[in-house]
């Protein structure tokens, strides 16, 4: 059975671009697949972080993928510092990859811009990201159009490391969604939605109630020209909404630009589509964080079985570099 592979960070609360650009791609490739989903904590180490709430985070996004629909039974789900081989691979990537190739990414430029301090972590991270996909012999990560560079890079890694030192990692490819690959915030619709950056008004979070959702929507930034067209680049607000409406209920854009001719009625059945679908995500949220004990059990379970792929991979990747062997 072909691998998959993604991880979240466990760096805010689960919001609707998670959802449409990485969860439901998830619950969907465990029909054919063979997948790990991960909370990937020491990427978020990447920027401050308060310890009490890091570790609280991880359990709620761990409870998040349970909650959207990943199946225990089939799909592997643990928290990356549980595998230490991670971080030990992306040491053999940070020696693969070229400082010039990290230079160029663009999540790096606008994570750092402006800020007096930098985590050397942060310039690094995508060979992190590079471990985590290639000590599972990956074919395919399901990710949202952030992620597509990082993904590119993984490729170039890999590519460049088996070509050095003899096959070695599964070359990966990146999967992205149909629809709401990058969902925008509602409030400045010419950012993503963020974990970390965006405003409450500008994001739906997974555990919001239904007036919340349908009060966000209502709320969202359009535009006052009035013509209903989907042109992303000239009316951002007005298209991330259409995006969305395709995205939850399946209609392609074609349909929703010719059966709307005013953005109230658009707006009230994007709401009524997304209570729909988030009520029964908040429902099983709620169950699972009240049995945290069963959560924990669940992630060590998953551990121990990542564990048992990725010490191979590791090994079959020291080995071909030279590292030496102990007796
Ligand atoms: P942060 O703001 O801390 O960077 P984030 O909200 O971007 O967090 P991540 O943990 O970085 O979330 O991303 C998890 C997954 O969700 C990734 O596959 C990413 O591509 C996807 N994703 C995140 N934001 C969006 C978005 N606005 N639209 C579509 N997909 C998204
Ligand atoms: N960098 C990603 C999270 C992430 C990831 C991964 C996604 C870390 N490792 C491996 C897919 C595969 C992010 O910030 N969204």
């Amino acid at each position: 059975m072909a691998r998959v592979f993604s991880g979240v960070q466990p760096s805010g609360t689960l919001h609707l671009g998670n959802y449409l650009g990485a969860f439901r791609q998830w619950v969907a490739m465990q029909e054919e697949f063979d997948c790990f989903y991960c909370v990937v904590d020491l990427h978020s180490l990447t920027v401050e972080q308060d310890p009490a709430e890091l570790r609280r985070k991880t359990i709620e996004t761990a409870a998040g993928f349970l909650a959207v629909g990943v199946d225990p039974g089939r799909s592997t789900l643990f928290v990356q510092s549980h595998v230490h081989e991670h971080a030990e691979l992306a040491w053999l990537m940070e020696s693969t990859i070229a400082f010039g190739e990290l230079s160029r990414m663009t999540q790096f430029k606008e994570k750092s811009a402006g800020k007096a301090s930098v985590r050397a972590s942060l310039f690094t991270y995508p060979a992190l990201m590079a471990a985590d996909i290639l000590l599972y012999d990956t074919d395919r990560v399901p990710v949202g159009d952030d992620q597509r560079q990082h993904i590119e890079l993984t490729r170039d890694a890999a590519i460049r490391f088996n070509g050095r030192y003899g096959e070695t990692f599964v070359v990966p490819e990146a999967v992205l969604p149909a629809h709401a690959a990058r969902v925008m915030d509602l409030q400045q619709p010419r950012n993503k939605m963020s974990k970390s950056e965006s405003s409450p008004q500008g994001t739906i979070d997974l555990v919001d109630p239904p007036e919340a959702i349908s009060q966000k929507v209502r709320r969202a930034v359009t535009d006052t020209d009035g013509s209903l067209r989907y042109d992303p680049s000239a009316k951002p607000g007005l298209s991330n909404l259409i995006e969305l409406l395709a995205s939850v209920s399946g209609r392609s854009i074609e349909e929703i630009t010719s059966s709307y001719s005013q953005y109230g009625p658009l707006k009230a059945d994007l709401a009524d589509a997304l209570v729909a679908a988030l009520a029964p995500v908040r429902e099983r949220y709620g169950q699972l964080m009240a049995d945290p004990a069963e959560l924990s059990a669940l992630l060590e379970q998953g551990a121990e079985k990542a564990a048992a792929v990725a010490a191979k991979t590791l090994a079959r990747a020291k080995d071909a570099v030279g590292l030496l062997p102990r007796a």
